[in-house]
């Protein structure tokens, strides 16, 4: 087991990048690992800023997340939601009394001036996160989906509208004047860098927001660290979410491979499930290492042992010959 050494930064958008985010925090020491998250699902409701990828993440490295649902709080009560209901406001997105009072305090701070970083820093603390969880910027980016009848902001086409509209494309509106955070250029410039992990999220919406910010991936790109993406799509089918579905809308075969190619001259290992051993050499074949191992993560355990296996397969590739 050659030892990983070294700082991480790990690309996530919810439920999938989650989970691996955990396992990586398992392994690493706290101040050895960042995770750059995506905030293209980001959108203003009831008056709110809600930042659904920065809270699953959160709640997950807190060990708050509803595991039912894969996104919100365990264990929560729905009295705000009752009482919104019965004045007949807007119900189609659920909003539990506990997180409730994370999209007021963070609404609370952004709009006293502070930064979606300085925010997602001061609520982290405060559930006793040592991670970094870093937005993938301080500027607001908003995911819409194209689709026959035109463009859905993102939360419409995730949630009111079930992901059941066909897609034909995607929009990162805003992206174009955005920066990335500054703890996301340090963190991949940081000559300690190890390895860049691009967690199983969907490549197109949770993903693609993050490489899209000006600047970012060209950062990925000069840091002398190997860039690992792990597959979401185990024998044909997404664990979680619309990725298949997607990838069939878009005319893109459903297959690790596919997503392999989407990440085609970023990264230098892909990770496949043992399921996919056999597409092994047709993803090798576009230039690429691969590790097969066990990516379904059921339980911690597996998330932990993910983790491992990708960071010990960063410590290879670095100790490759260019
Ligand atoms: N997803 C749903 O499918 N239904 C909901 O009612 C819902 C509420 C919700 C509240 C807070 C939050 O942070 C996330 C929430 N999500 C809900 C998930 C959200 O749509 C995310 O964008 C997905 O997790 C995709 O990343």
């Amino acid at each position: 087991m050659s030892e990983f050494s070294g700082t991480c930064v790990a690309l996530s958008g919810g439920v999938g990048g989650a989970k691996l985010a955990l396992g990586l925090s398992k392994t690493l020491a706290p101040e050895h690992l960042n995770v750059i998250v995506n905030t293209g699902d980001d959108f203003e409701h009831l008056g709110l800023t809600i930042c659904p990828d920065l809270d699953t993440l959160t709640y997950t490295l807190a060990g708050l997340n509803n595991t039912e649902t894969g996104w919100g709080r365990m264990g929560e009560t729905w009295t705000f939601m009752d009482a919104l209901k019965a004045l007949g406001g807007e119900a189609w997105f659920q909003l539990g009394d506990g997180d409730l009072a994370t999209h007021v305090e963070r609404t609370r701070r952004l709009a006293a001036g502070e930064s979606l970083s300085s925010v997602t820093a001061a609520l982290t603390a405060r559930l006793g996160i040592e991670v970094a969880i870093t937005p993938m910027s301080d500027d607001a980016v908003r995911t819409y989906v194209d689709t026959a009848d035109g463009a859905l902001a993102f939360q419409h086409y995730f949630v009111r509208d079930q992901c059941a509209p066909v897609v034909t494309g995607f929009e990162f509106r805003g992206v174009d004047v955005a920066t990335p955070s500054p703890a996301v250029l340090a963190a991949l410039a940081d000559p300690a860098l190890g390895a860049v992990v691009i967690c199983p999220s969907n490549p197109y919406i949770s993903i693609d927001p993050v490489l899209a910010v000006p600047g970012l991936r060209a950062a990925i790109e000069a840091a002398a660290a190997p860039v690992i993406a792990v597959s979401p799509i185990v024998g044909g089918r997404a664990i979680k979410g619309p990725t298949t579905k997607m990838m069939v809308e878009l005319g893109v075969t459903q297959s690790a491979a596919s997503v392999a190619r989407h990440y085609r001259g970023l990264i230098d290992g892909f990770v496949i499930d043992s399921e996919d051993e056999a597409t092994g050499d047709e993803i090798r074949a576009l230039g690429m290492d691969v590790l097969t191992t066990n990516t379904v993560m059921q339980s911690l355990e597996d998330r932990v042992s993910l983790a491992a296996d990708v960071l010990e397969f960063a410590t290879v590739l670095r100790s490759k010959p260019e």
